[in-house]
């Protein structure tokens, strides 16, 4: 193909030329990354109408903004969820995961394995300049042992992370390597990866000159891109594993026959582990809910079909029990639930109103929500359908009530709960301390409950110097003694 000048080459409608020169260093391979995959677009007809770019925080990441594509800028490390959640809603679109080595399997690992073990429909282009450019130039995930970094001088003691090993614990996903010399497989292999309909994973070796090259004996871009020209090779094409320094695509079989360790690459031995046949049969059809099980009954067991107003009304008897319960001491508490005692003994033993519900073991306690027409007006003459539903909240505060504590907070809106003090024990007065120290904290803790019924901009002002306590509460009218 006779060389075409860089302004008259199609792909270049794919790149905001506009904002050249770019952030990055000269001689970074991103560049080169870039112009690959806005050609293999170009050639494919992908544009902004059917393509999505994800990127992550990192020098690669600044990708997305050079593109002409809809592109997410995300956090570090977090490309593959965004990514993830794109195909979910716009399953129609492709979605394009640009990112660097660390963003990618240092703190995205997590997200890596799992997108890998779903199957996600993603494309990934790693750019593994085997640093953390951005940042300066910290050992990352795929630096090589004995690699001297910012972050580890005498050399990276650890071993690298296998990208291909984890991207090939999958027998679905398409898993390539080549490099920033390598430009015309580099678009293959891109190529190959966009068209996979799974999981697809392309290994970019690049130098980032400034951060990683020269300080491990690199005096150029060039004179790296010339160490991955002589020291890269091309694997066999039939390959089922790429050696170190070999390049190439590794397409899932047809059969599934990776050896990835999930089982055997024998003729007739399945590689992903299914539900062996010993295991005991599902139920049929799909599950209802994913907090009922079918329990002891098995499988066969009658699937709950309790319907909307029903678990309302359930959930509303439990709360209305709980916030009863909450007045018992916790002795009777127990041994209501131990069923030793009923509800209604226990109560009236308390001197408590006995509910009629707890009475007469009616259903619902008044307030549960009932659907219009099912159920009759009460015996009490109280409506069921319009009594307000005791609320979580309100059992809670029942409870807090007896045990003499007032709740902090409650459902948004005005907080009426004073903030201080919490307790009957909180404001009572300090036993007389003797010691010291005691003492200074008895008369911290008196001060500090004074100015929490100040209003905050008068706390600032105490705070400040600007205004004594004494000032302060006398102004807002409170009496100090009445927190000694
Ligand atoms: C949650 C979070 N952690 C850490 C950082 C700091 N940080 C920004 S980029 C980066 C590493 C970049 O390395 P890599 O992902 O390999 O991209 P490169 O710059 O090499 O292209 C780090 C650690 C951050 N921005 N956010
Ligand atoms: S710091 Fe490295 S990765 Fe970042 S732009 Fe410069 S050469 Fe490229
Ligand atoms: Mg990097």
């Amino acid at each position: 193909m006779p060389e075409a000048a860089f302004a008259e080459l199609d792909f270049k409608r794919r790149l905001k030329v506009d904002l050249f020169p770019t952030i990055w260093c000269p001689g970074c391979g991103i560049g080169t990354i870039m112009i690959e995959l806005a050609m293999v677009l170009d050639e494919m007809g992908m544009d902004e109408s059917n393509t999505i770019i994800v990127t992550g925080i990192g020098c690669t990441g600044r990708m997305g903004s050079y593109m002409k594509y809809e592109s997410v800028y995300t956090l570090h490390g977090r490309t593959l969820p965004v990514a993830e959640a794109i195909k979910a809603v716009r399953p129609e679109m492709q979605v394009i995961v640009v990112a660097g080595d660390g963003d990618t399997a240092s703190i995205g690992g997590n997200h890596l394995i799992h997108a890998i073990r779903r199957d996600a429909p993603l494309t990934v282009l790693c750019n593994n300049n085997e640093i953390y450019g951005l940042t300066g130039g910290q050992t990352g995930p795929t630096t090589p042992s004995g690699t001297k970094t910012l972050s580890s001088p005498a050399g990276n003691p650890n071993t690298p992370i296998n990208l291909q090993g984890l991207v090939r614990s999958s027998s679905h996903a398409l898993y390539a390597k080549t490099t920033v010399y390598h430009q015309l497989h580099m678009r293959n292999a891109i190529r190959e990866a966009i068209e996979h309909p799974g999981f697809s994973f392309v290994d970019i070796t690049s130098q980032c000159i400034e951060n990683n090259g020269r300080r491990i004996g690199f005096a150029s871009a060039n004179e790296m891109l010339t160490f991955y020209r002589k020291t890269y090779k091309r694997a066999p094409k039939d390959a089922e594993h790429l050696n170190p320094f070999e390049i190439g695509i590794l397409t899932p079989k047809a059969d599934g026959a990776a050896a990835n360790g999930n089982g055997a690459a024998t003729a007739g031995v399945t590689t992903t582990p299914e539900r062996p046949e010993s295991l005991p049969e599902q139920p049929a059809g799909q599950l209802v809910s994913a907090t009922e099980s079918p329990g002891l009954a098995g499988a066969t067991a009658k699937v709950s079909t309790a319907t909307d107003d029903e678990k309302a009304r359930r959930r509303a008897e439990s709360q209305a029990r709980a916030a009863v319960m909450a007045q018992l001491a916790p002795e009777v508490k127990l041994r209501v639930a131990k069923k030793e005692l009923t509800l209604a003994e226990a109560l009236t033993s308390a001197g408590i109103p006995v509910p009629e519900w707890a009475r007469t073991g009616a259903s619902a306690p008044a307030g549960a929500p009932v659907a219009p027409g099912e159920v009759e007006i009460s015996a009490t003459g109280q409506d069921l359908r319009t009594q307000d539903q005791p609320t979580e909240l309100d059992a809670q505060k029942a409870e807090a009530a007896v045990e003499e504590r007032n709740l902090i907070g409650g459902m948004p809106g005005s907080d009426t709960q004073p903030a201080a003090p919490r307790t009957a024990h909180d404001a009572a007065p300090p036993a007389a301390a003797t010691d010291p120290k005691e003492a200074r904290r008895a008369e911290a803790q008196r001060k500090l409950a004074l100015m929490q019924r100040l209003d905050p901009e008068v706390k600032l002002r105490v705070a400040k110097g600007e205004l004594t306590l004494a000032d302060a509460l006398r102004e807002a009218g409170i009496d100090p003694e009445t927190v000694s």
